[in-house]
């Protein structure tokens, strides 16, 4: 393979490998990994006691000082032994709790790459997980999604993958659908055989068995669009007329005075964001500058990039001031704007003025009131009715990436030619390999039919030491 004629670390070469597992910033600790066959005696040769951690147990810890080239201490440590299969790569591995720190952490690197070890590709610790069956793919993905994830319900959807709810729904849809391919395939097997023909063409066996795989496997992709919204979050943009109290409305969901709050009309000029959560979603809350004819020319980019930001943004609560009443460019406002994007807001209740208009949620940014309300009206918005498979992905059977996303699709589009077939008529010759190519995509998704390129360029996008 060229890769390797050209001498280039890659995935599958099996190499002992180390990586600085935390970031690169002043902390109490920083984690150095090394792993590979015979990375513990490799490790030994930058340790100031290299007999004692060559021969520690498995799952043991040994105190000791990693040292450079020449026996200069680096600094002191403890190791953390683990012996394969009892690894989370399910090979030999050393961990080294280090002091935290930027050149700490870049010296203990150096002194393993002294040592022996080569650094790490990004995931390349998860890609060897993978590789010796430690875990499956949507475990695997799992992982990184929690590295990144931005609110608790994020964090406990994630987890449910990690611990295997996902691989257990795709594999059970799965079942299904091997079931009826086996008794087709047995079926086509006896037809050959004894000649019978065409006699079973328009009869699929076990067509419950696939048609209840596609009902599941339907459920999954019309649950994507709230899985990706834990994992993505939503763009909400406070927009409506100057002095109408969007900087007062964002500082009281961002539950900071983050924002410039003043009765000067025209006081927010550019937009300024902050993430929130809203019953666990993660929400990128924009405030902006008030839409109005500006004649300073500041004010006029501001009122620009509003607008650009309410085009692109999930959900514009559109506020309106409650003591001045519903202006006409606020009537013309909410006409124009994207019905599903929009979110009417009636501000200062407090102050009494007029009653809140018909479809709009009345709050005070000021006091408060009202404002439990409509971040529940948010979340509907943006996640839609809660719904009882809204319950089951929660649990983290839910599908997470695009990659698996375009892999259901995938199995959905197969189950339904293979129906389609069936239906028309066809003989089973011509049904078997739809429902095969839907079994493969699911195999897919969890690893079992994988390829180099796809596994590279999946835990390419991990982080280093992972
Ligand atoms: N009584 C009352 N006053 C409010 C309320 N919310 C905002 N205000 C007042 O309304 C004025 C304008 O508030 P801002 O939050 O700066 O309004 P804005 O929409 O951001 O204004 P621009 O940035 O100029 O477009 C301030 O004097 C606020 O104190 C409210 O709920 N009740
Ligand atoms: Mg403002």
């Amino acid at each position: 393979m060229l890769a390797s004629i050209m001498n280039r670390p890659s995935y599958g070469d099996g190499a002992p490998i180390a990586a600085i597992a935390t970031p690169l910033a002043e902390s109490a600790l920083s984690v150095v990994r090394a792993g590979g066959p015979g990375s513990v005696a490799l490790a030994a040769k930058a340790f100031s006691r290299p007999e004692v951690l060559a021969a520690a147990p498995a799952s043991s810890a040994v105190h000791g000082w990693l040292v450079g080239p020449g026996g200069e201490r680096i600094d002191e440590v403890v190791a953390v032994v683990f012996r394969a299969p009892r690894s989370f790569t399910g090979e030999d591995t050393v961990e080294f709790m280090c002091h935290g720190g930027v050149a700490t952490a870049k010296a203990a690197l150096r002194a393993l790459v002294g040592a022996g070890f080569r650094e790490a590709l990004p995931g390349e610790f998860s890609f060897r997980s993978f590789v010796n069956g430690k875990m499956d793919l949507t475990r695997a993905e799992s992982i990184m999604e929690l590295v990144g994830a931005k609110t608790d319900e994020a964090r406990t959807r994630a987890v449910g993958r990690l611990a295997g709810a996902l691989e257990r729904e795709i594999n059970e849809a799965k079942d299904l659908l091997v079931r009826a391919l086996t008794a087709t395939e047995i079926l086509l097997d006896y037809s050959e055989d004894d000649g019978v023909g065409e006699d079973e063409a328009g009869i699929l066996p076990d067509r419950e068995a696939v048609e209840a795989a596609a009902v599941r496997l339907e459920a999954l992709a019309a649950g994507y669009r709230v899985e990706r919204l834990y994992r993505d979050g939503a763009t909400v943009a406070v927009a409506g007329r100057p002095n109408a109290g969007k900087s007062s409305l964002f500082n009281r969901l961002v539950k900071e005075e983050r924002s410039i709050v003043s009765d000067v009309p025209g006081t927010t000029r550019d937009w300024i964001e902050a993430w929130i959560s809203i019953e666990g979603i993660p929400v990128r809350l924009v405030d902006t500058a008030g839409l109005r004819h500006a004649d300073d020319p500041v004010e006029r980019v501001g009122v620009e990039r509003s607008r650009a930001m309410l085009d692109g943004a999930d959900l514009t609560l559109y506020v309106v001031d409650g003591t001045t009443g519903l202006h006409p460019e606020d009537a013309a406002f909410l006409a124009r704007h994207r019905k599903e994007a929009l979110l009417p807001v009636w501000n200062k209740i407090d102050a009494g003025a007029f009653a809140p208009a018909e479809g709009f949620v009345g709050v005070s940014a000021e006091t408060g009131d009202g404002v439990g309300e409509l971040a529940a009206a948010i979340a509907r918005s943006i996640a839609g009715p809660k719904t009882e498979a809204a319950g089951d992905s929660a649990r983290g059977a839910g599908i997470a990436s695009e990659r698996q996303k375009g892999l259901v699709d995938r199995a959905i589009a197969a189950v339904g030619e293979a129906l389609r077939r069936t239906d028309a008529g066809l003989a089973l010759d011509l049904v078997a390999p739809e429902l095969r190519e839907a079994v493969d995509a699911l195999g897919e998704i969890t690893g079992e039919v994988s390829t180099e390129d796809i596994l590279e360029n999946m835990f390419g996008r991990f982080c280093v030491g992972k």
